[in-house]
């Protein structure tokens, strides 16, 4: 297969019911990247059969999963997604279009729920707390610490980030703040998941990911 044009990881862990939906949604000279994170489930399979790559990463944790897949991209942008079928790979297109066209170093999708549901009102609020927080610390007019994003492989990895759990997607926006990138954010749709929810459909996921990030947060404002 050619270098594609951008590499789209998926952090996995028990998705087996939710790839074959995400997995035919990625726009052309997209390349899937799926992290299994040790699933118990036929993940992998079924991610092979649907002509993705895979990636083994024994090591538990979102910003494990998230980073092995950073390392194993070649594509020149990289882009990251769920693969909860809870947003659709083919949104990630304008997000990337932010990126190779210069106007953004680091483009994100700010999650808009499609229905109430979509989003529990524990994991909304928290959201919304911490987002404050990242605006504070960031000045950058943020409202969302949503998977769904996209930049440049290489600068991404002179971030040199370093959580492996719930923080990833936050320390990559402080950093890149730090770092005087252009970070852009622009509505991507939310929909219910197929499957259940392994972070904040769950109050111990929900704790860790507060946790992770108000640590970040709180380092950052040293
Ligand atoms: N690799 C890896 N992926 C995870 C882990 N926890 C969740 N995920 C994946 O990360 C994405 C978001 O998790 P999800 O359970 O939907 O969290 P929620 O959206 O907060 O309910 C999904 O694609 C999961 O399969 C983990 O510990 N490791
Ligand atoms: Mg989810």
């Amino acid at each position: 297969m050619p270098v594609p044009l951008v590499d789209v990881v998926l952090p996995c862990l028990n998705e087996e019911q939710a790839l074959p939906w995400v997995l035919s949604r990625l726009p052309a000279g997209y390349r899937a990247i799926v992290v299994d994170n040790g699933s118990t489930d036929n993940s992998a399979e079924v991610a092979v059969a649907a002509g993705a790559m895979v990636v083994h990463e024994p090591r538990r944790g979102f910003g494990s999963a998230a980073h092995a897949g950073l390392l194993a991209a070649t594509a020149p942008i990289v882009a990251f997604c769920d693969a909860d079928a809870s947003m659709n790979p083919a949104d990630l297109a304008p997000l990337v279009e932010l990126v190779s066209s210069g106007s953004a170093d680091l483009a994100l999708g700010r999650r808009r729920p499609t229905v109430a549901k979509a989003w529990p009102a524990h994991a909304r609020i928290a959201n919304r707390a911490l987002a404050r927080m990242m605006r504070r610390a960031t000045g950058i007019p943020l409202h969302d610490l949503g998977p769904m994003r996209a930049a440049n492989r290489e600068a991404l990895l002179s971030l040199d980030l370093q959580d492996r759990r719930s923080g990833y997607p936050l320390e990559m926006v402080l950093k890149a703040s730090a770092a005087k990138w252009t970070v852009v954010e622009i509505d991507t749709p939310y929909s219910p998941r197929i499957g259940r929810s392994k972070v904040t459909g769950t109050i111990r996921g929900t704790v860790i990911a507060i946790k992770d990030m108000s640590s970040l947060l709180r380092e950052s404002g040293r």
